[in-house]
C-alpha cells in the first residue's frame, strides 16, 4: 500500500507525567488523541508525578515505564479509532534535557524487535541506568562548576552552547554518571536525550539527538551545530562516540521499524522525523513567528522568543531553531508562576478565581503606586525568593493596606518582570507584535488584560491546548514534505492551514505611559534586592 490521499500525521509527547498521542489530517486538524497517565496507568513503576525522588535534589524517571508506556498508547490511540496505515510520517517531543543510557549491545535488540511481544519485555536489559535522571534533577552542582571552569567560565560556556551551566542539562547530568557510576557508564553505547530515546523506539535504531534539543545539554555549539570538544572532554570518556552525531530538528530519519508495521498496522511507508525537545516542539506548536512572543502561564511561567541570530545570555537559554536551523529561539523560565498566583488568590480571596479578578479589576493600573514582587520558591530569573512590597513612596512594607493591592501588585509585578527579562533578550513591541498566551491561567481573560497592558502589547490565545505534541505532529508534516519535495517547503508554508491564534485582549491606550516607567522601577528594586541578598550571603 502506498501513502496518497487521506494521509494523517501522529505526534507524540513522552512529557515528565505522561505520555500523550496526536493524529492529525493533511489539514493539522486533529482527529484522534489520547494519553498515558504515568502514576495512575503504571502504578507498578511507583511514581509520584511521574518521577521518582531519592532526596531533594535527586529526580529520576523509570526509563521502561517510558517504555511500557508507548505499548499502551499505541493501544489506547488503536481503541480511539486510529487508521495507523494512514500515517505518513511521525514525529514526537519530550521532556528536556533527560538522558537514557543504552547498554552495549541494545541496538541489535532494537533492530530485531518481535511483532508478538510487549516492547517492555524485549527492552528490559537494554539500559545500563535503570532510571534516567530528568529535568526536575538539580544533583549536579558541582559538575557545572566544572564544566564552566574548563572552557573559561559561565559567560563563555553560555557563549559557545547558548547557556550558562545549569543542574538540569544533560552535560553535567552525564558527568555525574561518569563519575558516580563508572561501570555503568563504560557499559553504555549510546546515549540518548528523551526525546531521541522515544525516537529510536519508533526507528528500531539509535535516534539522532536533534539541535534543538541538544541545545538543552551545555555541549553543543549553538553557531557551528556540532559538539563542543572542550565540553565534552569534561563531562565523560569517549563521549562523542556515546551521542553520535546531532542533526537539524525536521531530518526524515528513515521508515519505521517493522516491528510497528506488523503489531500496529502501520505504513512500511511510515517516515520518523527526528524528535525533539518539549520547548522548541511547543514553539512549532504555536506557529511562533519573529514579532510573537509566546508566555505560558502555567506552573512556572515560561516565555519564548524566535531569534534570528544567537545572543550571549546573563540567564535563560537559547536553542538553535526547530523550524529553521539558522534561526535561534530564546527561553526564559520564570519558576513562580501560577502557584505563586493560587497562593495570593487563597489568601486573599478564599481560593475564588472570580473574587481574585474582581480584586484586581476594583484597582486602576498602575495600583496607585503600590509595587510587589511575590516568589515562593527560589526563582531563577532573577535569583531571589521571599516577597517584596513598596508603597508609593517607595518604602519597604510588609503588607498593603488591603487585598486588592496584594492581588494587582502580584498580577503587575509577574507580568513587568516578564518584559524587562524579555527586553534584555532584545524583545520590543512594534507593530503587529503579538503576544501568544498558553497554560492554565491563559483562560483568565482578567489576568491577560494585565498582560496585556504591562506590554502594550495585544494578547493572543490559541484554540487549541497541547502545543509541544501539535507542533510534533506539524514536524512530523513538514519534515516528510521538506525532504520528499522538490518544491520550497518551509514551517510556515505547510502550517498555514492551522487556525490563526485568537485576539483575547488589546492594551488600554494609557499603558505605555503607566507602565514604561514600572519596568524601570522594576529594574531598579530587583536590584536592591540583590544586593542586599549578595551582601547578606
Ligand atoms: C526547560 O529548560 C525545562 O527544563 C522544562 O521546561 C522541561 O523541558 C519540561 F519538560
Amino acid at each position: 500500500m502506498t501513502l496518497k490521499d487521506e494521509c494523517t500525521y501522529l505526534g507524540i509527547d513522552l512529557s515528565t507525567q505522561q505520555l500523550k498521542g496526536v493524529i492529525v489530517d493533511e489539514n493539522l486538524q486533529i482527529l484522534s488523541e489520547t494519553h498515558v497517565q504515568f502514576d495512575s496507568m503504571l502504578p507498578e513503576f511507583r511514581t509520584h508525578s511521574g518521577v521518582v525522588r531519592a532526596d531533594k535534589k535527586t529526580v529520576t524517571a523509570p526509563v521502561l515505564m517510558w517504555v511500557k508506556a508507548l505499548d499502551l498508547l499505541l493501544d489506547k490511540l488503536r481503541v480511539c479509532g486510529a487508521d495507523f496505515s494512514k500515517v505518513a510520517a511521525l514525529s514526537g517531543t519530550a521532556q528536556q534535557h533527560g538522558t537514557v543510557y543504552w547498554q552495549i549491545g541494545a541496538e541489535n535488540i532494537l533492530h530485531s524487535l518481535d511483532p508478538s511481544n510487549f516492547l517492555h519485555s524485549q527492552l528490559a536489559s537494554c539500559f545500563s541506568i535503570s532510571h534516567s535522571p530528568i529535568w526536575m534533577d538539580s544533583s549536579t552542582t558541582k559538575q557545572c562548576q566544572m564544566l564552566e571552569e574548563a572552557v573559561g567560565g559561565a559567560e563563555k560556556l553560555a557563549e559557545i552552547t547558548g547557556s550558562k551551566a545549569y543542574e538540569r542539562f544533560s552535560g553535567a547530568q552525564i558527568a555525574k554518571i561518569a563519575e558516580t557510576k563508572p561501570n555503568a557508564y563504560a557499559n553504555t553505547e549510546r546515549i540518548s536525550l528523551v526525546s531521541s530515546f522515544a525516537c529510536s523506539l519508533f526507528l528500531g535504531s539509535y535516534a539522532p539527538i536533534d539541535w534543538s534539543d541538544a541545545s538543552g545539554m551545555n555541549l553543543l555549539d549553538i553557531q557551528k551545530k556540532e559538539w563542543s570538544q572542550a565540553c565534552l572532554q569534561v563531562c565523560g570518556s569517549n563521549l562523542e562516540s556515546k551521542l553520535g552525531e546531532p542533526v537539524p530538528s525536521y531530518t526524515d530519519l528513515g521508515p519505521i521499524n517493522e516491528y510497528y508495521v506488523e503489531r500496529f498496522g502501520f505504513n512500511p511507508h511510515c517516515r520518523i522525523i527526528s524528535f525533539t525537545g518539549d520547548n522548541p516542539a511547543s514553539l512549532a506548536g504555536m506557529r511562533l513567528g519573529a514579532n510573537d512572543i509566546a508566555v505560558s502561564l502555567g506552573t512556572s511561567d515560561t516565555l519564548f522568543l524566535w531569534l534570528s541570530e544567537p545572543k550571549t545570555l546573563p540567564e535563560g537559554h537559547i536553542f538553535v531553531n526547530p523550524v529553521d536551523s539558522d534561526a535561534y529561539m530564546a527561553l526564559l523560565c520564570f519558576k513562580n508562576g501560577s502557584l505563586t498566583r493560587e497562593r495570593i488568590r487563597n489568601l486573599y480571596c478564599s481560593g475564588s478565581w472570580d473574587e481574585f479578578n474582581r480584586l484586581l479589576e476594583s484597582i486602576p493600573r498602575g495600583n496607585f503606586g503600590n509595587f510587589g514582587l511575590y516568589y515562593d520558591s527560589q526563582e531563577i530569573i532573577p535569583f531571589v525568593q521571599g516577597d517584596f512590597r513598596f508603597d508609593k513612596a517607595g518604602s519597604s512594607v510588609s503588607k498593603f493596606t488591603s487585598p486588592e493591592f496584594e492581588v494587582r501588585a502580584l498580577i503587575e509585578g509577574q507580568f513587568l518582570a516578564r518584559r524587562a527579562h524579555a527586553e534584555d533578550l532584545g524583545f520590543s513591541v512594534g507593530p503587529g507584535t503579538r503576544i501568544i498566551a498558553t497554560g492554565g491561567a491563559s483562560n483568565n481573560k482578567t489576568i491577560l488584560q494585565v498582560l496585556s497592558d504591562c506590554f502594550n502589547a495585544p494578547v493572543f490565545i490559541l484554540e487549541a491546548a497541547n502545543s509541544a505534541v501539535l507542533g510534533a505532529a506539524y514536524q512530523a508534516k513538514h519534515g516528510r514534505l521538506r525532504n520528499n519535495s522538490n518544491e520550497n517547503v518551509t514551517f510556515s508554508s505547510i502550517t498555514s492551514c492551522v487556525p490563526v491564534p485568537v485576539l483575547a485582549c488589546e492594551p488600554y491606550k494609557n499603558s505605555a505611559k503607566i507602565y514604561d516607567p514600572l519596568v524601570k522601577r522594576y529594574r531598579k528594586i530587583i536590584k536592591e534586592i540583590q544586593t542586599r541578598t549578595d551582601s547578606r550571603s
